[in-house]
């Protein structure tokens, strides 16, 4: 191993910490943890592009497993580095928490590694290779079994193994997650392509090339319109009430600013956040900017154009933001990323730079645009006379919510501790008394909902509350709803949708995540939605002498036993629904904790959350349908 002696003992003692304890630094070691790995390397190459340098990343997938990523910024640094007296890339891709310290970008990229996963990403990795230009000649360092070097250095300097035009610069790391670490090592082309259609959007000078070599597909993502094209993508089956994104651009100090929004005509808002590219999904100061900037506005123009009157009240806010779909982007060079999960803005100056830039922006444009400025007033108006009539009928609901007859459809369970209790919501009366039976009273309630409940996205605030279905959920659930939710109230561990396994069973469960999503996201965030799996069939077979019975969850299940020559099937039953089975079938394939499956229901990101909302809920039916299709067939739930 060349010229490393004690140097690489300390190198590897970091690495190796990294896998021992890989979970800390990306998360998880699953599907999700691998390609965490592929977005730290990416994060290295959009940094250099919000630093000027970069306009371009090619990302490939390699025939045999591997991943290519690479960019034509500025090329990693190869000369010595001061203190550690290795090549400066040896340092950045062997020592852990080295990079930032190094870079002098205006603007870094601070997700989860802070910028510095590209030795994380070695240390996870059986093999990496990372080849630079710079200075019209090619370097190139490799590393095995998790960041050891294998490249000698030739008088301590990295060598160059070749040539390249003078000016020609860039950084291509091209490496294997080790399956040692990972569960898989399969990276999945649908998370990529969304990932980088992502990217495309929140950078609008950016040019992404997308190669998978099994099956020869390449995209190339770029969007000159940014996230106005974001907002058009996440709108594109909704009703709008405007055909172009309003959007807006400005600098406040060292912040800069962009806002791009929409009206649609569903009642529920949409508000997608990013700090430096970065989702924070909690919100925070950049939010609260905006949100107070937009309010304010519209209040002064409401009454400026007579659609308040003195005596009238000020628009509420969710008034303003009825049907509003708006991305955020904001740069900041010290973000302060807070909360558990670090996916909140904490920084002051953001919500001062943001109100300021929108207020300013957004009037600019408005004075211009009055007819579009009179239908969103419109728009907040109708908003403000529903809410009016909304808050009777909440009143109503809220007071009925106590009154025995809603709850009378949730056959409770005797606990009264919510860390070992769960409600099964169970499609139908018929299957509901079926599960009523053969559940385990103590610690399973069962609430059953008849036919399908409202759709969400489509129906005012008042009409929500006044549905039966969600009536009962929301007093069985016991933590209210909206602005009045609260988690610590919630009285079961786990609530479990229970469908039968055709197309319908997955709209009726789609139907309640949208609601899950829309009403009480913290369901979803902190993992409190399954979704049960019911057995599509029970197969009779013979292996040996035997004559035995077992239940498959699906058509990947089944293909794989009738493939198996030690089994020779008798019989076939396919159930259709949850009413075919009796109690005991039930219990013991979809009640019983030590047997059943759950799928457990989380949300991985922006895209993919507004594709199910608005792919599923417009009034589009052919996507909707191929969604619910190919949903039906996975046992891991992402929304
Ligand atoms: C394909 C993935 N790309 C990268 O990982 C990548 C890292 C990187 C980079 C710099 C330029 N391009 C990059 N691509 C860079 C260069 C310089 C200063 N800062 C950053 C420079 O030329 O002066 N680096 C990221 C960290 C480092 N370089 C550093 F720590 F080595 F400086």
């Amino acid at each position: 191993m060349s010229e490393y002696t004690g140097k690489e003992i300390v190198v590897l003692e970091g690495l190796e910490a990294v896998r021992k304890r890989p979970g800390m630094y990306i998360g998880s070691t699953g599907s999700r943890g691998l390609h965490h790995l592929v977005w730290e390397i990416l994060d290295n190459s959009i940094d250099e592009q919000l630093a000027g340098y970069c306009d371009e990343i090619n990302v490939t997938l390699l025939q045999d497993g591997g991943i290519c990523i690479e960019d034509n910024g500025r090329g990693v640094p190869v000369d010595i580095h001061p203190t550690k007296k290795i090549p400066t890339l040896r340092v950045v891709y062997t020592i852990l928490h080295a990079g930032g310290k190094f870079d002098n970008t205006v603007y870094k990229v601070s997700g989860g590694l802070h910028g510095v996963g590209s030795s994380v990403v070695n240390a996870l990795s059986s093999h990496m290779i990372v080849e630079v230009r710079r200075n019209g000649l090619v370097y190139r360092d490799e590393y095995k079994d998790g960041g050891h070097p294998v490249t000698p250095l030739e008088k301590g300097q990295l060598p160059a193994v070749g040539k390249c035009r003078r000016g020609e610069t860039g950084t291509k790391v091209t490496f294997y997650p080790d399956p040692e670490i990972f569960e898989t090592t399969v990276f999945k082309p649908e998370i990529i392509k969304k990932k980088l259609k992502e990217i495309a959007y929140l950078n609008k000078n950016l040019k992404l090339n997308y190669k998978n070599e099994a099956d020869g597909e390449s995209i190339t993502y770029q969007e000159a319109l940014g996230i106005q094209s974001f907002v058009s993508y996440i709108n594109r089956d909704a009703v709008t009430l405007h055909d172009t994104p309003i959007y807006v651009e400005g600098r406040s100090g060292d912040i800069e600013v962009e806002i791009a929004l929409q009206y649609t005509n569903n009642f529920a808002e949409q508000i997608n956040p990013y700090c430096n590219r970065i989702n924070v999904v909690d919100g925070g100061t950049l939010v609260t900017g905006f949100k107070m900037a937009l309010t304010r506005v519209m209040n002064q123009y409401a009454r400026e154009l007579g659609f308040l009157k003195d005596k009238d009240e000020n628009f509420d806010g969710k008034d303003i933001r009825n049907g509003l779909v708006a991305i955020i982007s904001i740069k900041h060079p010290d973000p302060q990323f807070e909360g558990q999960t670090k996916t909140k803005l904490g920084n002051t100056d953001a919500k001062t730079a943001v109100d300021e830039v929108f207020s300013t922006e957004v009037q600019r444009y408005l004075d211009k645009n009055v007819e579009l400025l009179k239908k969103i007033l419109d728009n907040a108006m109708k908003s403000y006379n529903a809410r009016k009539a909304g808050d009777k009928a909440r009143t109503a609901v809220l007071k009925q919510l106590n009154d025995t007859d809603t709850k009378s459809k949730l056959a409770a369970c005797t606990s009264r501790k919510p860390e070992e209790c769960e409600v099964y919501i169970v499609e139908g009366d018929s299957a509901g008394g079926t599960v009523k039976t053969a559940r385990n009273r103590k610690t399973q309630a069962v609430l059953p909902l008849r036919g399908k409940i409202l759709n969400v996205e489509k129906a005012s605030l008042e009409k929500i509350l006044l549905n039966n279905e969600i009536k009962s959920m929301i007093a069985s659930f016991g933590c209210g709803i909206g602005d009045d939710f609260d988690i610590s109230k919630l009285r079961y561990d786990k609530i479990i949708i229970l469908t039968d396994a055709d197309v319908d069973g997955a709209h009726i469960s789609t139907l309640l995540l949208t609601f899950f999503y829309r009403f009480m996201p913290e369901l979803i965030y902190s993992g409190k939605i399954y979704r049960g799996l019911p057995p599509l069939y029970k197969v009779d077979y013979q292996a040996g002498k035997k004559k035995q019975s077992r239940y498959l969850f699906n058509d990947f299940e089944l293909e794989k036993f009738r493939k198996n020559k030690d089994y020779k099937i008798l019989g076939l039953q396919r159930y259709k629904g949850l009413g075919e089975m009796d109690a005991n079938q039930l219990w013991e394939t979809t009640l019983n904790p030590e047997t059943r499956i759950l799928a457990q229901i989380s949300i991985s990101d922006t895209v993919e959350a507004d594709d199910i909302t608005s792919t599923l809920m417009s009034s589009n039916v052919p996507p909707r349908r191929q969604f619910i299709m190919e949903e039906a067939k996975y046992a891991t739930l992402d929304i």
